[in-house]
């Protein structure tokens, strides 16, 4: 019975190194992505106190080409699909992080894009819950996602505060501009009023030299047959 099971035995080890071979030649490529280690929020926490930042770390230093963050996003939205913070991420190493803000109570969803190590953009949403300590002011969610250096962070009512009286502001050039065309209307109508009078003016004066010369040509008709006759 020794020999047989030895034998029936032998094959075992190579069918598992190449099990394990193949397995390894299937896992590495996927292992070249980064993966997350940590995150806040941890995916399904409950948060009861606002952190600084959100925040996720991965396994491995981030693919930050040019080092503008292209690739990269942190992004909280709520139920109704507003969005919370500046829209600022900084990539430092493994990790990416933005300032964080939130609004009422309710359930957020942290969505995040990052590119791996291996240049390949991963990404994904990260849901949890919100309950905010007595003391919390809620900040009041974009319609927009929020674009870093163009969107404010804390005071939200604000950027839509002044994104309001912004077309007042460009209805005045608007307005300051029309009054410039009756301006030009005025200068253009001065322009025709003093072409019609030059064209009078260059009228009269041919019309004049016209009546002179046939004038003249006249008293040389008269006096030419008179001379003729005479
Ligand atoms: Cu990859």
């Amino acid at each position: 019975m020794s020999s047989p099971r030895t034998r029936s035995l032998a094959p075992l080890p190579l069918v598992g190194v190449l099990a394990v071979g193949f397995a390894l030649a299937i896992a590495a490529p996927a292992a070249a992505h980064n993966f997350i280690v940590s995150s806040t929020p941890a995916d399904g926490e409950n948060l009861t106190e606002l952190p600084e930042q959100w925040q996720i770390t991965t396994n491995e230093t981030l693919l930050d080409l040019g080092g503008q963050g292209a690739g990269f996003a942190l992004l909280v939205s709520d139920e109704q699909g507003l969005f919370y913070g500046d829209g600022c991420v900084t990539i430092d190493g493994p990790g990416l992080s933005t300032p964080a803000a939130l609004g009422a109570d309710g359930a957020y969803t942290l969505t995040y894009q990052f590119v791996s190590a291996d240049g390949h953009t991963l990404s994904g949403e990260l849901p949890f819950t919100w309950q905010a300590p007595a003391d919390f002011e809620p900040h009041v969610g974009l319609a927009e996602p929020p674009v870093c250096g163009e969107t404010a962070s804390a005071p939200a009512p604000e950027p839509t505060a002044t994104a309001e009286p912004q077309p007042d502001v460009t209805d005045e050039p608007v307005v300051d501009a029309e009054p410039v065309e009756p301006v030009s209307d005025d200068a253009s109508l001065i322009v025709i009023a003093v072409f019609i009078a030059v064209v009078v003016a260059i009228a009269g004066v041919v019309t004049a030299a016209l009546m002179r010369a046939r004038g003249r040509r006249k008293a040389e008709q008269t006096d030419g047959p008179e001379g003729a006759d005479l």
